[in-house]
C-alpha cells in the first residue's frame, strides 16, 4: 500500500487556506481492505491507538467469559465489524437464522414514543435464556420500470414481516424503519466539518427555487444539549461518541459510561469506548481511481449537470478546532451536504426521527462507493435498507427533491448513463 500524504498547494497561512485548497489525504488501496486504513497524518502514538481501536471494532462479544463479555441480553449483532463489513457498509441480511443481521429495525409509536417492551430498536437476537423482541422477515417485491430509451429495468422493495416474541404481529400503529449499516470510514472528517459550512447549504424553504431544500436535523445529545445531527441515516446523532456509545448499548447490549444499560450497568469501560470512537474518527477514505479516464471526467460533468451535486456536495474544508489535529484544515470530498432531503414516497419509511420526517433522509457520502463490491467480496447493496442491487438502481429510486435529477439520468442516452456510473465507480 502506498500512502499519499497531503500536499498543500498554495498559501497555507490564515484565510488563504480555504481558497488555495489542501489535497484530501487519502490512502491508495483498491483491495478489500481499502476502507480499513488510518489517516496517513497520525502520530505514531495515534497509530498505536488506531490499532487498538481496530481490535475493539472487530471484537466479537459473548454473554459471559473472560474475553469480551456483556453481550445482550438482546442484541442485533456481536461486533461493530459484523455490521460494518470491512469498515464499510452491510448487506440487507435480516432475520437469517444462520447469520446476524447487518442492520437493524428502528421502531416507535406516533409522537416519537417507545414501543412498550421493545423501545426504539427491535432486537432480533438474544443470549441463551432470554427472548429476542421477535423475528424479522424480509421479502422482496419487484417493480418493473423503463429508461427513456425503452430499456427495461427492475427495482425491488422490501416487504417486512415482524412477529413479536409472543407470536403476535407488530401492532399496525408501530412505525418502522429498516436500516442497513452505512460505511463507517471518513466519518472523522465529517465530524470536523464546520457547522456553519453545513448550515450554509441548507435552504429549507427553497428560496432559490431549484426544487431542492435541505434541512438540518437538530437533535438532543446524551447531555440534553441540542446539536446539529450529522450521523445516522436521518442525521439523528450529533457526533461519533454518541454514535459509538449508542451502538454498543443498542446494537450489542453493552452498557457503557455514556449509555449504561437499563440496570445502570457499565460493561464497556471508558477506555474501550474512547479507542473505538478514536478509530471511527481516524479511518481514512480510499483515493479515487481512473481520474484521467475521459469517460470518468465526462461523468463528473454530468454529475453536476444532472443536479446530483446539489445534495451530494463534492467538497468541504474541515475546521481548525477538532481535538484530533490530523482532522483539521483538510480538503475533503464526501459528496454529501449532511442535510435532510425529502426523497419522495418510494423511499419513505413513514417514521419521523428527531426533526426528520418520514420522507426525509440525510444525503449519504459517496466517497469510496466504487469499491463497495470489492470490499463486500462481490456483493453490493445501496440505500438505507439495501434495496438497490446496483448504483443504477440507487439512482432510479430517487424521488421528491431529487425527482428532476433522477429523471435526467433515466432519460439520458446510454453513453451518458455509462459515464455517470464510471464516475461513481471512480469514487
Ligand atoms: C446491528 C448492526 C450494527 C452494529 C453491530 C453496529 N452498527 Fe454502526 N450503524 C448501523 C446502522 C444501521 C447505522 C445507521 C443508524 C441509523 O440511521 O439510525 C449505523 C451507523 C454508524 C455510524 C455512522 C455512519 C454515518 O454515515 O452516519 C458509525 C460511525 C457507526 N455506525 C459505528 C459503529 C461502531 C463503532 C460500532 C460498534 C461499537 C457499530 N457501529 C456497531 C449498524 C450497526
Ligand atoms: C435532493 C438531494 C439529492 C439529489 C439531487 C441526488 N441525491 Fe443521491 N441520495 C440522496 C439521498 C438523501 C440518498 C439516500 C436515500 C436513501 O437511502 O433512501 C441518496 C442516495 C444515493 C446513492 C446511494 C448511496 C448509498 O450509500 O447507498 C447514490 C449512488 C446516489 N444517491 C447518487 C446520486 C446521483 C448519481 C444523483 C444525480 C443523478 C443523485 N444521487 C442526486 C440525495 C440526493
Ligand atoms: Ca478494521
Ligand atoms: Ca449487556
Ligand atoms: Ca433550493
Amino acid at each position: 500500500m502506498k500512502r499519499t500524504v497531503g500536499i498543500a498547494i498554495g498559501c497555507l497561512l490564515g484565510l488563504g487556506l480555504a481558497v488555495s485548497g489542501v489535497l484530501q489525504i487519502e490512502v491508495q488501496d483498491e483491495s478489500s481492505r481499502a476502507y480499513g486504513h488510518p489517516l496517513p497524518n497520525l502520530t505514531p502514538q495515534q497509530e498505536a491507538l488506531f490499532a487498538r481501536g481496530d481490535a475493539a471494532f472487530n471484537a466479537v462479544f459473548v454473554r459471559a467469559g473472560r474475553l469480551n463479555p456483556g453481550l445482550g441480553p438482546r442484541f442485533n449483532n456481536t461486533s461493530c465489524a459484523g455490521c460494518h463489513v470491512g469498515d464499510g457498509r452491510g448487506l440487507p441480511i435480516f432475520g437469517d437464522v444462520a447469520k446476524h443481521s447487518q442492520g437493524l429495525l428502528r421502531v416507535s409509536l406516533p409522537g416519537g414514543q417507545p414501543v412498550p417492551g421493545v423501545g426504539f430498536q427491535f432486537r432480533d437476537q438474544a443470549v441463551l435464556g432470554f427472548e429476542p423482541d421477535g423475528t424479522l422477515r424480509v421479502e422482496w417485491e419487484e417493480i418493473p420500470g423503463q429508461y427513456g430509451d425503452g430499456t427495461p429495468y427492475r427495482l425491488r422493495k422490501p416487504k417486512l414481516t415482524v412477529t413479536l416474541a409472543n407470536g403476535k404481529p407488530l401492532p399496525a400503529q408501530v412505525q418502522t424503519s429498516l436500516r442497513v449499516a452505512p460505511p463507517s470510514f471518513g466519518r472523522g472528517w465529517l465530524e470536523a466539518t464546520p457547522q456553519a459550512e453545513i448550515l450554509a447549504q441548507a435552504d429549507p424553504n427553497d428560496q432559490d427555487h431549484d426544487g431542492i431544500s435541505g434541512r438540518p436535523n437538530w437533535v438532543k445529545d446524551h447531555r440534553g444539549k441540542t446539536r446539529l445531527g450529522r450521523f445516522g441515516l436521518k442525521a439523528n446523532t450529533a457526533d461519533l461518541l454518541e454514535q459509538t456509545a449508542a451502538a454498543y448499548l443498542n446494537d450489542m447490549g453493552l452498557g457503557n459510561p455514556v449509555f449504561p444499560d437499563e440496570n445502570g450497568k457499565v460493561e464497556i469501560g471508558q477506555q474501550t469506548l474512547d479507542i473505538a470512537v478514536f478509530y471511527t474518527q481516524t479511518l481514512a477514505v480510499p483515493a479515487r481511481r481512473n481520474l484521467s479516464d475521459p469517460q470518468v471526467r465526462q461523468g463528473e460533468t454530468l454529475f453536476a449537470q444532472m443536479g446530483c451535486s446539489s445534495c451530494h456536495t463534492p467538497r468541504f474544508v474541515t475546521g481548525n478546532d477538532h481535538p484530533i489535529a490530523a482532522l483539521r484544515n483538510q480538503e475533503i470530498h464526501p459528496y454529501s451536504d449532511l442535510l435532510l432531503h425529502d426523497m419522495g414516497k418510494g423511499l419513505a419509511d413513514g417514521r419521523p426521527d428527531g426533526e426528520a420526517s418520514g420522507q426525509e433522509w440525510r444525503t449519504p457520502p459517496l466517497w469510496g462507493i466504487g469499491l463497495t463490491r470489492t470490499v463486500l467480496g462481490g456483493d453490493e447493496a445501496y440505500l438505507h435498507d439495501g434495496r438497490a442491487r446496483t448504483l443504477e438502481e440507487a439512482i432510479l429510486w430517487h424521488g421528491g427533491e431529487a425527482e428532476a435529477a433522477k429523471a435526467a439520468f433515466r432519460t439520458a442516452p446510454t453513453d451518458f448513463r455509462a459515464a455517470l456510473l464510471a464516475f461513481l465507480k471512480s469514487l
